[in-house]
């Protein structure tokens, strides 16, 4: 049950870099998305911020491509993305190193205006990026905010990152990350 509820998620992370519907993933299509977010939040892939998430999502690749034994230009099918992200990241113990800074980057840059905190209009943004339904992104926001305060900090967002990427609760409130599964 946790494993399906676990493979389900990382079957829509699949289609969150699959934006062309191939059934098939290379590393420019990763790094696609990376560009899609930079351009929501008008941030350039030189900044700072920018240079982060790039760089942060070329991880990620490199791991995904190490846990299938392949050099980093090879394709991916959705099979070995479930395979290389239990591999690396949720038996592998390289979420931390990893995978998490990588989220960080994306909460640093959705963190659009600074305070610390992403609201529900910085949320959107994100979400438009990753494909996510209109009318869908209130409902995921609202499950994140647990506390129903109306804003998120960027350490929520983060840890709600790693309860979808790598969690198997099917309690957990970082399963809405990208809206209802
Ligand atoms: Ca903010």
């Amino acid at each position: 049950m946790a494993i399906d509820l676990l493979i389900h998620k990382l079957d829509r992370a699949f289609d969150h870099i699959d934006a062309g519907g191939e059934g098939v993933i290379e590393r420019g299509d990763l790094l696609g998305l990376g560009a899609r977010l930079l351009v929501g939040f008008g941030e350039s892939p030189t900044s700072v911020t920018g240079s982060g998430l790039v760089g942060g999502f070329d991880g990620i690749w490199s791991c995904l491509s190490e846990a299938l034994g392949r050099d980093g230009d090879s394709r991916i099918s959705r099979e070995e993305f479930h395979c290389a992200m239990v591999g690396a990241f949720v038996q592998g113990g390289l979420y931390d190193s990893v995978f998490r800074p990588a989220t960080a980057a994306v909460a640093d840059l959705c963190d659009d205006d600074g305070d610390g905190l992403i609201g529900p209009r910085e949320f959107r943004t994100m979400l438009s990026a990753f494909g996510t339904a209109y009318d869908d992104v209130d409902d995921a926001f609202d499950h994140l905010d647990r506390a129903g305060r109306g804003v998120l900090t960027v350490a929520e967002l983060v840890e709600a990152a790693c309860e979808y990427y790598v969690g198997d609760d099917p309690n957990a409130a970082g399963n809405w990350l990208y809206g209802p599964l």
